[in-house]
């Protein structure tokens, strides 16, 4: 049985034993989502750093640049969050450096203890826990949340990849059932949940993201399984 646990925002990551596990970062909204889409469209790496300033740095070396603060592109940045971005063709093949708020966070303070960094989303859901069953350790999911808040859309993926694993697990704390439970009440209007209650939605409709809602609110769209390796996520 794989022992599973969830870190609902990384301000309380300290309290969780991440060594010996794998943790599953998630950031739906949206920079797993473009991670997760952009490697399976023909991206061929993402390293994933802090701030803009070590990113300007690798675009020296020839990276592209990608990312956002407050939702929008950085001004420097060849381009910004949304998945379609990262999707187009003229970057297959190419190496991605990647800063947002939240979600590169979280995988930055994650990849200092856990084992093992797998890329999870609603997009590729079911593959990373056909993942998980087959490397049968514990893991610890950990959704990057906004600014230190959780957030309903990364609740609802830890609960689709519980809902995935429930015949071989065991929930370790309440985040896990709590995840689970909102995952089973939304599940048959995912899109519509995430559109219309999370706060980050309401942000991203804001900024004219709009279209990037319904996208990474789709569970198997693709089985990318990005998985970080020596600071690159391929
Ligand atoms: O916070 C993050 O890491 C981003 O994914 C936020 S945004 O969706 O690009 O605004």
């Amino acid at each position: 049985m794989i022992n599973i646990e969830t870190c609902l925002t990384p301000e309380i990551l300290s309290l969780h034993q991440l060594e010996g596990k794998i943790a599953v970062v998630t950031d739906v909204l949206r920079a797993t989502s473009c991670m997760v889409a952009g490697l399976n469209a023909g991206v061929k790496s993402v390293i994933p750093v802090m701030t803009v300033e070590e990113a300007l740095d690798y675009s020296k070396k020839g990276y592209i640049t990608a990312g956002e603060r407050g939702g929008v592109k950085v001004k420097e940045f060849t381009i910004g969050n949304s998945p379609q971005e990262h999707m187009q063709e003229e970057y297959h093949g190419k190496d991605i450096c990647m800063t947002t708020t939240n979600g590169t966070v979280a995988i930055t303070e994650a990849k200092k203890r856990a084992d093992q960094i797998v890329i999870g989303a609603l997009l590729n859901v079911t593959v990373v826990a056909e993942f998980l069953k087959s490397a049968q350790k514990d893991v610890v999911i950990i959704c990057a949340g906004w600014k230190g808040n959780p957030s309903l859309e990364d609740t609802l993926f830890a609960g689709a990849l519980i809902d995935r694993l429930q015949e071989e697990c065991n929930l370790t704390d309440d985040a896990s059932f709590m995840a689970l439970t909102q995952y089973k009440a939304c599940k048959d209007n995912l899109v519509e949940s995430i559109q219309f209650n999370a706060s980050h939605a309401k942000r991203l409709s804001g900024l004219k993201a709009k279209s990037d809602l319904a996208f990474c609110a789709q569970e198997d769209y693709c089985d990318a399984l990005p998985i970080l390796r020596n600071g690159e996520i391929t």
